[in-house]
């Protein structure tokens, strides 16, 4: 049926064997929080989480050590085809022998353990200082007109450039650590622009922290609202795009598509960024209606911001992939997987899109051949290349991975009371 499928596409110019190829090359980096509804292990996990970011359900088995997110991730791994490099969270750290130290006196060596599962795993880490769920991050962090908040988060921050030079120096792999925080106010403030100007030279502090730009890339991510600020967040699409725009020797922009107005797409964003950014940062999640962080589908913008990707030549390097999406309300590792694998299938029903040949017509001004042709490919027997794919990758094709996630929640999840 593959060879079948391989000459239907080739009939249009598309070669599958080399999109499958070029796809295992892209490195697509897997949030660790997914595992464990964003807790964490520096903080008290009977506490709720604050500073703009939730997680609801509270399905059974989630994973509350470090050995127990690992198996997780690794049952993940083993379900998923495709390359792939974790995403860590400070509040990650694991602390050994009664260890324990605040987010601003963080050190490499809290996270050995993490460099030697990506090592015997071959794969590379990204990074994200921890901005929230902090007794300091009860009201703005990095933008507060608390000088001793305001140092003790900028110290953090300085803290994460190190250790995300110390994974890209051990994993031989570059560190994308991205810049979020919840900062905001629910209600409408009387002084919009002194957080963002303490935001700015909050962030320029952090910067201020050796690196180096080859191995390091820090990133700002921008949101337009959140959970309990509803009014007004600091970090917006203006701010975030300005700050990368005027540092872009040490800084790149990073878009979640969760985080705009609901009928803005970052699929077109992404190439309005390519044009003047050599590298971005993608969050692949999805908004349902007034928030991000939905498991990702293998839906029309899922594969809208895949074609762009690929179109823009973002899958060399210049576009830094990256999932993030938390559901406790399902099997978490199912949730982690179906994510995993729909934005793989949306990687690579982009790569066997005819994109010169729509080009061309586009160009030409044959816009009846663009939407004819463009609507054609929905119906190619995509399904028998993507098979081919997870075959070619040695993990379990669709209708065959559920079963194993079941029976690990049988023998492991479950137990975790
Ligand atoms: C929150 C942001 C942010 C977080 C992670 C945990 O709205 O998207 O990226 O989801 O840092
Ligand atoms: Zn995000």
């Amino acid at each position: 049926m593959y060879i079948e499928a391989k000459e239907k596409y080739a009939k249009l110019g598309v070669d599958t064997d080399a999109a499958i190829a070029k796809l295992k090359t892209v490195p697509v980096a897997l949030h660790c929080w997914q595992g464990d509804d964003v807790r964490g292990f520096d903080t008290d996990p009977s506490k709720p989480l604050t500073g703009g970011i939730q997680t609801t359900g509270n399905y059974p088995g989630r994973a509350r050590t470090p050995e127990e997110l690992m198996a997780d991730l690794d049952m993940v791994l083993k379900l998923c085809p495709g390359t792939k490099k974790m995403n860590l969270h400070a509040s990650y750290a694991i602390f050994e022998d009664g260890e324990w130290a605040d987010r601003d006196a963080l050190e490499p060596k809290h996270f050995k353990k993490w460099v030697d599962f990506c090592k015997e795993r071959g794969l590379g880490c990204d990074f994200n200082p921890t901005f929230f769920s902090h007794p300091k991050a009860n009201g703005l962090t990095l933008s507060s007109p608390d000088p001793e908040i305001r140092r003790f988060w900028i110290n953090h921050g300085k803290a994460c450039i190190r250790i995300s030079q110390y994974l890209a120096e051990e994993l031989g792999q570059e560190c994308v650590m991205n810049i979020w925080t919840g900062d905001g106010f629910k209600d409408v403030p009387s002084d919009r622009m002194g957080p963002r100007v303490r935001y700015k030279e909050s962030i320029d502090a952090i910067l201020s922290e050796p690196f180096d730009f080859a191995k390091v890339k820090p990133c700002v991510e921008s949101k337009v609202f959140g959970i309990g600020v509803e009014a007004y967040t600091v970090g917006s699409a203006e701010f975030c795009l300005s700050y990368a725009a005027m540092n872009k020797e040490r800084c790149i922009p990073l878009m979640d598509n969760g985080h705009y107005h609901p009928t803005e797409v970052v699929s077109d964003k992404i190439p309005a960024l390519l044009a003047f950014f050599p590298e971005i940062a993608l969050h692949v999640t999805r908004g349902v209606r007034w928030d991000s962080d939905h498991v990702v589908l293998f839906d029309d913008e899922t594969k809208e911001m895949a074609k762009e990707i690929v179109r823009c030549g973002g899958l060399n390097g210049g576009v830094k992939l990256a999932l993030d999406y938390f559901d406790a309300s399902i099997n978490r590792i199912a949730a982690w997987t179906m994510g995993l694998r729909n934005f793989q299938k949306a990687l690579l029903f982009a790569l066997l899109c005819p994109n010169e040949e729509l080009k061309k017509v586009q160009d030409e001004g044959d816009f009846t051949s663009l939407l004819v042709l463009q609507e054609e490919q929905k119906t190619l027997p995509f399904g028998e290349v993507w098979d081919e794919y997870c075959r070619s990758c040695g993990v379990p094709c669709d209708g065959q991975w559920l079963e194993m996630v079941k029976k690990y929640e049988c023998d492991v999840l479950v137990k975790r009371v």
